[in-house]
């Protein structure tokens, strides 16, 4: 942390620094030096104006995030800072290169003039924290750049390129050197007069962009918020639309959204971090081997190839080959006529791929993912033939959800290379990678992995071996609860509808249709052999028994007329009924609220035997793994922090209660949160262990 001082002419440069980002930090003096700075250069008469820029060729991302817990008191000393700046009279210039965002962008609107770089990016990223700009933006973009623009950019968290920030006016000037442009500008005359944005004239599209924000779907609270702050500049002096703004602010800061948001963006960034590892290298991954041409091996390579890798596929079969191919191609084709790919670059990308039918013909790679049929002889033959092949330095991967990833490790001789790497379907728009550390995994495998996540876009999540791993143990307990609530009293759409209204991106009886009912039917199959004292309800196997699967054949839960738009059906209301009838279970009104808690609340108790048991290393990696896997709702933070907010004692009696009614088995609390109870403390304190 640290603020620089040249003096150039009667130009006087400050350069702040707060790497990585150059965080407009209080807690660390940031704010506070450059305060000091500025009022030293006002008073110095050697000094007629000043150019601010960041360090390192980025402006600024924002305030520090970490000085937003306990402590927001802290942000007035950012506000009065800018405060500072639009108040200096001399002329304060902002000269912007890189990442020019939140915090950041209102720090440059507060100075008088702007000047960015061409690879410059503008955004108020605060709505996807659940906050608003709450250091000036929504006071000063307006004026800069009219209402409709600001709100744009308030509401969408977007980044705009320098070259759209000069079309609506929230810069003045792009350059390839700010810096020296700035200083240009000044000595022609062009950037001298002291310009406050506070001061300018108050936009004529106010009312008319509030009013069209308004008709947006599903607004957020911050997102209403913004909306209200923008509106009081048609009718409160600037100074008091900055005090509205703050009291707008420190509410959403207080708000379960934003505080579930902010544990989302630092956890993606905690669960990076393996806990009491040697700092080792992550290996460099440039070429990737694909075995299996799948569903599953198609879309991880369409993932790879979007992250720039070479890759190859191998697939034996040639009509599988040759559908892998026209699959993948497809993808790409697609997204060119959709926008949202370059021609040139979609050709690129299809030009690193190569496919072949054996392992022999694929050459030498970096890394190796297997994702074929789920099969430990399968298995078995792919990671043999690996051993035999693949170049020493090769990481060894298997896609596997459900087979032992040790046993697949010990079919080879290098089982320190072994790892699993558990990609989501669609492997080339999910976001999750659960990355399966074996008993042997070495840390540098394990360090590749994770640096491999990264590399291709994903959140990579390290998780023990155990039956499920993370995501899918808890998910077979949220399941299991959903089918019982089905035999007790509740239909689908009523269970689906509570969870989706808790946030759940789609309840339990549209997504098992959705992947296919088949899938669990076979899981549950298994299960009751190996664990016949852990009953499951028949009910979605006696929905597979009628041969419904789900969206792929037309029908499961619901049936899908047009194949994708689920409608409820009255025969499987009848099997449900017929179902209780027959297990001898007097339905009865089931509320929302119950539905809720016996699903979320299982997930957590599972959870904490979970990170017990050292599968996760922390509760945070669990909500990480159901926010980007799962659909968990964003705003809820995921099932161990959404626990800590109802308070662990309260969960607790819940369960127990749970367990005084049918099944009770199910509901033996986890060790782990009897403990955190009786300590009074919370799932969060495990966390930063
Ligand atoms: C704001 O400004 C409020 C104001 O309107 C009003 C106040 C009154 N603070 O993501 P990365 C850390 S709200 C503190 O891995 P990338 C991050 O934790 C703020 N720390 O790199 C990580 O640390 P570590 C509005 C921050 O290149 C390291 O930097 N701003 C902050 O993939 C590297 O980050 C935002 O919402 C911060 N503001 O992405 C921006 N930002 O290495 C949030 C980052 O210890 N940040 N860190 O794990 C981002 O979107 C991305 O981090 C960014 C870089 C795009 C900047």
């Amino acid at each position: 942390m640290n603020v620089f001082e040249r003096l150039e002419g009667a130009i006087l440069h400050l350069q702040f620094s707060n790497p990585p980002v150059n965080a407009l930090s209080v807690g660390a003096g940031l704010v506070g030096a450059l305060h000091d700075a500025i009022a030293k250069a006002v008073a110095d008469p050697d000094v007629a104006a000043i150019v601010l820029s960041g360090a390192e060729g980025r402006f600024s991302a924002g305030a520090d995030l970490r000085d937003f817990d306990n402590r927001p008191e802290r942000l007035d000393r950012l506000r009065d800072l800018f405060t500072a700046i639009e108040a200096s009279p001399k002329p304060v210039i902002a000269a912007i290169e890189g990442l020019c965002i939140g915090g950041g962008l209102e720090l440059a609107i507060a100075a008088h003039y702007r000047v960015a770089a061409d690879r410059a990016r503008f955004a108020f990223p605060e709505i996807s924290l659940g906050l608003l700009p709450g250091a000036g933006g929504t006071q000063r973009a307006p004026r800069l750049c009219g209402a409709s623009h600001a709100l744009d950019l308030i509401l969408s968290g977007k980044q705009i390129s320098a070259a759209r920030a000069l079309e609506i006016g929230i810069i003045d000037h792009v350059a390839d050197d700010p810096v020296a442009e700035a200083s240009r500008l000044f000595a022609r005359g062009t950037l001298n007069a002291v310009r406050p944005s506070g001061e300018m004239a108050v936009p004529a599209d106010v009312a008319e962009a509030v009013e069209a924000a308004r008709q947006a779907k599903s607004l957020s609270l911050a997102a209403l918020r913004a909306i209200a702050c923008v509106e009081v500049i048609d009718t409160v002096p600037f100074e008091q639309g900055l005090s509205i703004e703050a009291k707008h602010f420190a509410e959403l800061l207080d708000s379960r959204p934003s505080k579930a948001l902010r544990h989302g963006f630092f956890g993606r960034r905690e669960v990076a971090r393996i806990p009491g590892a040697a700092k080792v290298e992550a290996r460099r991954i440039d070429s990737v081997t694909v075995v299996g041409g799948g569903l599953m091996g198609t879309g991880i390579a369409i993932a790879l190839l979007d992250a720039g890798l070479n890759v190859t596929l191998v697939e034996p079969r040639d009509e599988g080959r040759a559908n892998a191919r026209k699959a993948i191609m497809k993808t790409f084709d697609r997204n060119v006529e959709k926008g949202r790919l370059g021609a040139e670059v979609a050709a690129q990308r299809k030009a690193a791929l190569s496919t072949c039918g054996t392992l022999e013909e694929a050459g030498e790679a970096d890394l190796y993912i297997e994702a074929v049929f789920e099969d430990m002889a399968v298995k078995r033959e792919v990671f043999t033939a690996l051993d035999r092949i693949a170049p020493p330095h090769a990481i060894l991967a298997s896609n596997t959800s459900t087979l032992d990833v040790d046993a697949i490790a010990a079919f080879t001789g290098r089982p320190q290379n072994v790892v699993g790497l558990h990609f989501f379907s669609p492997a080339n728009v999910m976001r999750l990678l659960e990355i399966v550390r074996g008993a042997r995994t070495s840390p540098e495998t394990l360090t590749s992995a994770m640096a491999f996540a990264r590399q291709v876009g994903k959140t990579g999540v390290v998780a023990g071996v155990c039956d499920g791993f993370i995501g899918n143990r808890i998910f077979e307990e949220y399941l299991r609860q959903a089918w019982f609530l089905l035999e007790e009293g509740a239909l689908p759409q009523q269970v689906d509808g509570a969870l989706e209204a808790f946030g759940m991106a789609m309840g339990p009886c549209r997504v098992m249709d959705l992947a296919g009912q088949d899938i669990g039917w076979s899981i549950r199959k298994r299960r009751a052999a190996e664990q016949p004292d852990r009953p499951y309800s028949r009910v979605p196997d006696l929905v597979c028994e009628m041969g419904r699967f789900g969206q792929k054949t037309g029908a499961g839960f619901y049936l899908y007329p047009d194949g994708r738009t689920p409608q409820i059906d009255p025969e499987i209301e009848q099997l449900i009924l017929a179902e209780s009838e027959r297990i001898g279970i007097e339905r009865r009104e089931i509320d929302d609220k119950e539905i809720v808690e016996r699903c979320i609340y299982a997930m957590v108790n599972e959870g904490a035997r979970i990170v017990a048991e050292g599968i996760a290393y922390r509760p945070v990696d669990i909500d990480i793994i159901y926010l980007d896997g799962y659909g968990f709702p964003a705003e809820r933070g995921g099932p161990m922090f959404h626990a800590d907010q109802q308070g662990l004692a309260t969960v607790l009696d819940t369960i127990v209660s749970f367990a005084a009614g049918l099944h009770g088995w199910a509901w033996e609390p986890a060790p782990m949160l009897v403990d955190l109870v009786e300590r009074g403390e919370t799932f969060a304190s495990l966390n930063c262990a």
